[in-house]
């Protein structure tokens, strides 16, 4: 509710001024309705041309909306009222009065997105931007209960982390350098110091394709843990997710109801998660019909097809060592696979969460690296990770907008963000 309707309300004051944007208009000749936004909510406000000056009966008349205004009124309490209240108008003064407002019914997607800087206001959007920031709280809230430091690693960096395809490079000063795809090296580093690390940061993907689950920038949240087992990080993970739901679930009920997601189905989001591996996962496409080779990676309309059988996030291990990044631990009972784990969401919205334990003996990661075609030179200071102080660990990174996009049930990521970047945008 309106900050000044809710203080008007707690000490029984009649009359409050309101600030905010006209969200809708409309009435007659001699009576107006304006529907004013503020960054919570909407209400509307009643002006009767008998009840005020012809100044502001006159603002009244010409006011479009998306003008920012000030009004000041007497608050009345209206049961069909998305507030409870309803605002008869004593003066409205314009503040800036708006041109014709360019964004109106049934516009093209490209239109919206041509749009942004504006098309941010609508009220589903809003709603997703609120939602999402209780997801960042809710995920710094359990990092902070199991005593995990926030650090702020570098988006500007000189080696790679997820493979050479999807690097955006940069002309460092005459040098190549890229941008981010993941903080995990770096975390790997702090973690020495400070045993259990996380980092919430942009990261970069120059992803050639364009699909409803991919952004070239997104909201990474990464965790490292110092001698965490592979078992104790997927139970990490699990909790952190039912944490992140339950929460956003009880906090953000309207705001979910509002984008057509009952806040009652998220509340089944409970641990247990259901565990299968990679080869488990490759029977059960076979049996609907779906042949995988072993040591193909699953595709999207492969992971759709397996989380029909699952209405919880579900966790797979253990994936072909060849599809996996060098930095991932062979599984000791089976050299083929590493002790890798994809989280993914219920209902066709795809991996979430990406992680492992690490390889941390230094001559096995060094074989890894140059398996994987890639220079050992170039990890020169990540394998003295490995030379001083090594021990087990394990770490993740979670997809910020993945998750939005489906606690939110969004069609698509790029409303998960306000400004987003795929592979044919970059503005506004
Ligand atoms: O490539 S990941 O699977 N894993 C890593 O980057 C590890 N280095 C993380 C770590 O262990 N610290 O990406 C992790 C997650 C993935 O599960 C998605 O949820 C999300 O990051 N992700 C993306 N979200 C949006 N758009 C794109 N392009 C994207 N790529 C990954």
């Amino acid at each position: 509710m309106f900050l000044a309707i809710q203080d008007a309300v707690n000490t029984g004051k009649g009359t409050v001024s309101l600030r905010g944007w006209v969200y809708r208009t409309r009435g007659s000749n001699v009576l107006k309705f304006i529907v004013l936004r503020d960054g919570t909510n909407i209400i509307q406000c009643v002006v009767e041309k008998e009840k005020v000056t012809p100044e502001t009966w006159a603002a009244a008349e010409k006011i479009l909306i998306e003008s920012s205004v000030e009004i000041e009124g007497d608050l009345r309490e209206d049961k069909r009222a998305p507030t409870g209240y309803e605002l008869g108008v004593k003066n409205l003064k314009i503040v800036q009065l708006a041109e014709r407002f360019p964004i109106t019914k049934d516009q093209s997607t490209e239109f919206l997105l041509d749009m942004r800087h504006l098309w941010l206001r609508s009220r589903e959007l809003t709603t997703v931007w609120k939602v999402k920031a209780a997801i960042l709280t809710a995920v710094r809230e359990y990092f902070a209960q199991h005593k995990y430091i926030e650090v702020t690693p570098p988006i500007i960096t000189g080696s790679s982390c997820e493979g050479g395809s999807t690097l955006f490079k940069l002309d460092y000063f005459g040098e190549e350098a890229y941008l981010s795809q993941s903080a995990q090296l770096y975390l790997e580093a702090l973690i020495f110091s400070l045993d259990k690390v996380y980092a919430i940061t942009p990261s970069f993907r120059a992803e050639p394709s364009k699909t409803a689950r991919h952004l070239t920038e997104y909201w990474h949240c990464e965790g490292e843990a110092a001698w965490m087992n592979f078992e104790q990080l997927l139970t990490f993970m699990e909790g952190l997710l039912s944490h992140v739901v339950q929460t956003v679930a009880d906090t953000c009920a309207e705001e979910l109801k509002l984008l057509g997601r009952n806040p009652a189905d998220l509340k089944k989001i409970q641990p247990p998660f259901p565990r299968i591996t990679y080869d488990e996962a490759l029977q059960i496409l076979k049996k609907d019909g779906i042949e995988v080779p072993w040591g193909k990676d699953l595709r999207t309309e492969e992971e759709e097809q397996l989380m029909k059988h699952y209405d919880k996030p579900l966790i797979v291990t253990r994936y072909p060592k060849k599809i996996k990044a060098f930095y991932m631990k062979d599984d000791p009972e089976n050299p083929d696979v590493v002790l890798c784990c994809d989280i993914l969401a219920p209902e066709g919205y795809g991996e979430i969460i990406g992680s492992s334990q690490r390889e941390e003996n230094i001559d096995i990661l060094k074989r890894k690296i140059t398996a994987q075609g890639e220079n050992t030179e170039h990890y020169n200071w990540y394998l003295d990770l490995r030379r001083f102080g090594s021990v087990p660990h394990s770490g993740f990174g979670l997809g910020i907008e993945r998750v939005v996009r489906w606690l939110c049930k969004l069609e698509t990521i790029r409303d998960a963000i306000p400004f987003p970047r795929t592979i044919k945008r970059k503005t506004p």
